[in-house]
């Protein structure tokens, strides 16, 4: 297992062996990272730079209001609350006393080596169904539901909606997420190693490498839409929605607008946001693996329908695994209403795009850094929560 060391100006440049990492960045053990120091030393001063010329990044602060064991996924449940999937297998709802004990304990199901884990947690819109993406114990990746009733799974309903295995442990995506369409979106990442070596991104006869688009309720286990993009090409799997991913590892719908954002985690050189409008008919190509960010990979010819990123950056200071956040909608920071949050887990600094018909026209240092930063979470009033993979719940308040 990598265990990825990560510096900041806390803590210094020492090693620091985090005991619970996730090496979501590198490819494998073979492609770890060398020469880090330096390259933060460096890093550090050209972020210091970028932050002192951004203008007007909006002031907040962030307030630890719970801590968990290793927080990997969360999501708004019935009443707003937030619920908060942890790595291992267990999840919690987050009160006004933190978090309380499980609703739901899977951790004899999954592991926690390379990249796997509990990943992705989900209600459907009225809360009447709730959704878990896990590992299982032989890694491959599954989507199960749970009936809801009075705010309370029951797990005697419990069933299996949709399973892929797995080449490799990383690269498992896992997020999950109904869009406003009513369906269940599932990120799966190209199935991992390095450099995409069974070219799942771009084949569209796999379900590795995409943005899924589901209806569980219509169907045993699912039903697929009738518009998705794919349903007429014999060829192609009909659940695809969007392809040409490496590892989407957290993804979201504007709740303003239906936008659909995605942070795709890059493979050594450019991490990348990819954006497509609500009114969107799926089908997209974000690049992978012909592609990395803007530039073409490993020789990679640039496809015709490339959906380049909104926003790309490089591992020259910003970190190095992108980790996809919310656009916020919330009341309690007016400045940062609008602005699409998103963070690195290498780097930990939260940072904010402001997107305007799919272009960024802006883009912020927030100048707080959330640690471990591996997911945010949005609770029923658009307020944001960061999930440091460490343990801290932490909410975006105002400065
Ligand atoms: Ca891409």
């Amino acid at each position: 297992m990598n265990l990825r060391t990560r510096s900041s100006a806390v803590v210094g440049t020492a090693a620091v062996c985090l005991i619970a990492s996730l090496a979501l960045a590198t490819a494998s053990a073979e492609e770890a990272d060398t020469g880090t120091a330096r390259a933060r030393t460096t890093a550090q001063a050209a972020h210091a730079a970028r932050a002192a010329q951004a203008p007007q990044a909006p002031q907040v602060a962030l307030k630890e209001v719970a801590t968990a064991k290793n927080p990997s996924a969360g999501t708004a449940g019935p009443g707003g609350a937030v619920w908060i999937a942890e790595r291992a297998g267990t999840v919690r709802v987050l009160g006004d006393q933190g978090l309380g004990e499980p609703v739901l304990d899977i951790s004899g199901e999954t592991t926690t080596d390379g990249e796997r884990g509990l990943l992705g947690i989900a209600f459907d819109q009225d809360f009447s169904h709730f959704y878990i993406s896990f590992t299982d114990r032989e890694g491959t990746s599954t989507v199960d539901e749970f009936a809801v009733e009075d705010g309370k799974l029951q797990p005697g309903t419990r069933r299996t909606v949709l399973t892929q295995t797995q080449p490799y442990a990383n690269h498992n995506g896992g997020d999950i997420r109904f869009g406003p369409d009513g369906y269940l979106y599932i990120a799966l990442g190209d199935g991992g190693s390095g450099g995409d070596p069974h070219g799942n991104g771009q084949n569209l006869g796999t379900l590795l490498g995409k943005l899924l688009r589901i209806d569980p309720s219509g169907g045993d286990p699912y039903a697929v839409p009738a518009d998705n993009p794919f349903v007429d090409d014999p060829e192609a799997r009909d659940e695809i929605w969007a392809y040409g991913l490496r590892n989407p590892w957290k993804f979201s719908f504007d709740s303003g607008t239906g936008d659909l954002l995605i942070g795709d985690v890059g493979q050594s050189a450019w991490e990348e946001i990819d954006w497509a409008p609500a009114d969107s008919k799926g089908g997209e190509n974000y690049g992978w693996s012909a592609m990395e960010g803007n530039h073409p990979f490993r020789g990679g010819t640039e496809p015709a329908n490339h959906v380049p990123p909104i926003h790309e950056y490089d591992r020259n200071g910003l970190g190095c695994s992108v980790t996809g956040g919310y656009v916020y909608r919330g009341d309690k920071v007016p400045g940062l209403q609008g602005h699409y949050v998103f963070s690195d887990y290498c780097d930990g600094t939260l940072r904010s795009l402001e997107i305007e018909n799919g272009k960024v026209t802006g883009e912020h240092d927030l100048g707080v850094n959330g640690g471990e930063v591996v997911s945010f979470a949005q609770d029923g009033d658009g307020e944001l929560y960061v999930l440091d993979l460490g343990g801290s719940v932490s909410r975006i308040d105002p400065a």
